[in-house]
């Protein structure tokens, strides 16, 4: 029987070893290093009473009981070298409290692919149970040519219309909870997230005999446009903007960079504020929108009325499972706001709150 704090941050150290790296944590969607997860997921849902099962795209799924049913969950995937709990640490609270509800119809997902890391599209996992796969992602590759298509199956099946609402309990990679001194807050909303890609083309030369006036550097002016786009979040309240990846080519010391691609992460609670970002940063460089998601509400009713409220700037599974169905959302204190760092961390007394308050949420609703 697990379903207290601490045997869940138990089974995050156990899941954590699930890596494709040694040395640190990094599992990717479509890797070994997340099937091995999903295996020993798989086995602690049967543990509380949960058909576990696997879908085109690789989310791990455990139901009991028939008809409408609450989902409960988060994502099994990871950002590179990542800490631990972004992600599992919201499945293993639904498999606990799964475990104290023995009862009840639900269902608990693992989801295969949050965060886009390895083909730069968040979601990939819970689009699939919203209907919103696109068939285009298919043909999208990976750093290393891979196509998404060779990792899935068959992905036209029909959104889930069997779901009452989702809850997903996550850390709040952020610092309020912290500075109000609360173990747990309630989400209200999640900020709408403009993924894209910038190519910038140059001309590959020679580092030694390649006058300077003569260059055509694709890193120079690549850095520019990082300024550039740091400057505008700087200056617009509210939004932020990320170039989190460069990928340099050919990649070597002694040659002028001849092409850069660099993504793009740009974030807003209001739309219109992170389109009109968008539209300033693509206008005057070669640019792809590879994903926008539209901000999301989240139905805050299911939870105590004295918990403090906050927005979610990260995103969330929630953000596509609220194209079928209400989603809401627990956040967890994080210690010193780290996240997507491996000194992530979480408090064991204050996932007990979370457990006591999502067992509290469940019940009220199944
Ligand atoms: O990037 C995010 O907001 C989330 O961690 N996927
Ligand atoms: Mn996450
Ligand atoms: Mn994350």
């Amino acid at each position: 029987m697990v379903t207290d704090a601490r045997s869940v941050l138990q089974r995050c150290d156990e899941l954590a070893r699930c890596s494709e790296e040694a040395g640190r944590l990094t599992r990717r969607f479509g890797t070994p290093a997340l099937a091995q997860a999903r295996d020993l997921v798989a086995g602690w849902m049967r543990e509380a009473g949960l058909h576990p099962r696997v879908d085109a795209v690789g989310n791990l799924l455990g139901a009991r009981g028939d008809g409408p049913r609450l989902l409960l969950g988060s994502h099994l995937d990871t950002v590179i070298d990542a800490g631990r709990y972004d992600g599992p640490l919201g499945v293993l609270c639904a498999i606990a409290v799964a475990e104290r509800l023995r009862d009840r119809p639900l269902e608990v997902a693992g989801f295969a692919d949050e965060e886009g890391v390895r083909f730069g599209t968040a979601y990939l996992g819970s689009a699939l149970l919203a209907g919103r796969f696109d068939p285009a992602w298919l043909d999208r590759t990976d750093a290393d040519g891979v196509p998404l298509r060779s990792l899935v199956g068959d992905i036209a099946v029909p959104p889930r219309a069997d779901l009452i609402g989702y809850a997903e309990v996550h850390i709040e990679q952020g610092p309020v909870l912290e500075a109000l001194d609360r173990p747990v807050g309630v989400v209200t909303a999640i900020a709408g997230q403009t993924r894209a890609r910038v190519t910038f083309t140059g001309r590959a030369a020679h580092a030694g005999t390649t006058p300077m006036d003569l260059r055509s550097d694709a890193l120079v002016a690549a850095a520019a446009w990082v300024l550039e786009v740091h400057a505008l979040a700087r200056a617009t309240p509210g939004l932020v903007a990320t170039v989190g990846e460069l990928r340099v080519e050919p990649g070597a010391g002694n040659v002028v960079p001849g092409r850069v691609v660099a993504s793009l992460d740009v974030r807003h609670a209001e739309d219109a504020v992170r389109e009109h970002a968008v539209e300033q940063l693509l206008a005057a460089v070669e640019g792809e929108v590879l994903q926008a998601n539209g901000a999301v509400a989240c139905d805050d009713s299911g939870f105590p009325a004295d918990l403090p409220r906050l927005a979610s700037g990260a995103g969330h599974d929630a953000v596509m499972l609220s194209a079928v169905c209400p989603v809401s959302m627990l956040f967890v204190r994080s210690p010193g706001g780290i996240s997507h760092h491996p000194d992530e961390a979480v408090r064991e007394a204050d996932v007990a709150v979370a457990l006591d308050t999502l067992t509290a949420f469940v019940e009220a609703r199944c």
